[in-house]
């Protein structure tokens, strides 16, 4: 929860959406907040997933996989443009988290793939799911999905990109 996110729960006095808002998960030196998905359109059969990770530990990590029973397969992808185009690309490595820094998973770069959804991502549903790190090793966590037209601030729309899978 940011400050903005605070101030705006304890002006209105709701507790339930101060809960609401804190949806983290720290794992050693490892912060991973606010995990989410966007609501899939009808047919769509893959879907992103975003969060930022924050690493306070002196030690560089790296995020290696993520495993969830919500998709048949789940992959780390990036964004890259090439000659004006737009393409997804498999990053098998991993994403790296700096030490004493952060990676965020934003539209239209990091994401995890989910690939083959078992079930459509449904608006404030939870996705569970597994992060791995090199060092810090495993968490288990829970996307949030949000509305089908949700972006970070200061993000743009990339969501066509998810449909050329
Ligand atoms: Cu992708």
């Amino acid at each position: 929860m940011n400050f903005r996110q605070w101030a705006l729960a304890a002006t209105l006095g709701l507790s339930s959406i101060a809960s609401a808002w804190a949806h983290d998960y720290t794992i050693g030196q490892i912060r991973v907040d606010h995990p989410w998905v966007r609501a899939t359109a009808p047919g769509q059969a893959n879907g992103a997933g975003y969060m930022e990770i924050k690493n306070s530990g002196a030690n560089a990590d790296r995020l290696l996989s993520v495993n969830s029973d919500a998709a048949a397969r789940v992959e780390l992808h990036t964004i890259e443009t090439e000659n004006g185009v737009a393409r997804m690309r498999h990053v098998p490595d991993g994403i790296a988290v700096p030490a004493n820094g952060e990676v965020k998973l934003a539209p239209g770069g990091y994401h995890v793939m989910f690939l083959n959804l078992k079930q459509p991502f449904s608006q404030d549903g939870e996705i569970p799911a597994t992060l791995k790190f090199e060092k810090a090793g495993e968490v288990a966590v829970k996307f949030h999905v949000m509305p089908i037209g949700h972006m970070q601030k200061g993000e743009h729309d990339h969501s066509s990109h998810s449909m050329k899978h």
